[in-house]
């Protein structure tokens, strides 16, 4: 009778284990299922936002095949060191996608990107780099390869304060010197007037940009210096405008206004107001 109970005790102990032993394998299993999902959605994720977003914008012009684009812009970064790319990576994807010269209505800026691009959003006057092709494609995007690995990544990729040479600012390095190449006629720049240097010299507008307008296709440089109504920090006699008037080609012309925040959105949201009215 004992001896019954005793290997009854067993049998529920061992079937009980069992039960553990499942449910544990279970468990790993599961794990292992959604840890391979991510990987797999972090990886497809980036290509279909990259295809999808170019599709979208290829539908109003239809010259470039988005594959071809993706497979230019992907050999810049894949399979290398996150911290040895250089903007020269991005050549070949540069020279895939050219940009179309929209001469008198090129936007460049510097730390004003939100005014900038809720003033475009509402009124179709200029160009930014963000209404190109590959500016629309990346906006917002991070991006990054590893050694030995045909991946892109989206988490974990070094940043300006890590490394100089990382895929992201190599690229805007590179596809804003292409911007700045092709800036002809009339140019204008939103500047900041919230901040004591309004130009920068180690700003993408101030080491690569200015340093590529070139007077033999542009005429004049207009900045417009967005000041905050109630505490404006800079004028355009800031001495940073002064070091711009010092980088800028010679024989390009220099004008700068300085315009309130709500004027340019009051004028944004204005349907009667014309283009290159709004200061
Ligand atoms: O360093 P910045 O500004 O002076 O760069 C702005 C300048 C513009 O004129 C654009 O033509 O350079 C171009 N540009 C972009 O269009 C762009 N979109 C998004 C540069 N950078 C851009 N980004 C991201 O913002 C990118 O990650 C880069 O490092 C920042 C720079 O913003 P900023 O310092 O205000």
């Amino acid at each position: 009778m004992e001896q019954r109970e005793r290997s009854g005790s067993k049998k529920r102990r061992r079937s009980r284990c069992l039960l553990v032993g499942a449910g544990v394998a279970v468990l790993i299993f599961i794990i292992v299922v959604v840890a391979v999902a991510v990987s797999l959605q972090d990886k497809t994720d980036f290509k279909t936002t990259f295809v999808r977003r170019c599709e979208e914008f290829t539908s109003k012009d239809k010259q470039l095949d988005c594959e071809t684009a993706w497979t230019a812009f992907e050999k810049a970064y894949v399979g290398k060191d996150p911290c040895e790319v250089p903007m020269g990576a991005y050549d070949p994807l540069i020279a895939a996608t050219p940009f179309k010269p929209s001469c008198n209505r090129m936007m460049f800026w510097s730390k004003t990107k939100d005014v900038v691009h809720d003033f475009t959003a509402k009124k179709d006057c200029f160009v930014t780099l963000e209404d190109t092709l590959l500016g629309s494609v990346l906006d917002g995007l991070t991006w990054c390869g590893k050694e030995g690995s045909t991946e892109t990544f989206t988490t974990g990729c070094p940043g300006w304060t890590q490394c100089e040479h990382n895929p992201v600012r190599s690229f805007w390095n590179r596809i804003s010197a292409g911007f700045a190449d092709a800036a002809c006629g009339d140019v204008t720049a939103m500047l900041n007037g919230s901040i004591t240097t309004p130009f920068h010299p180690a700003s993408i507008f101030g080491s690569i940009e200015v340093k590529r307008f070139n007077s033999t296709k542009m005429r004049t440089l207009n900045v417009v210096l967005v000041t905050d109504d109630t505490s404006p920090v800079a004028n355009c006699s800031n001495p940073s405008l002064k070091d711009l008037q010092k980088e800028l080609d010679k024989g390009i012309k220099y004008f700068c206004k300085e315009v309130t925040d709500s004027k340019i959105e009051a004028c944004g949201s204005d349907p009667q107001k014309p283009c290159g009215s709004c200061w």
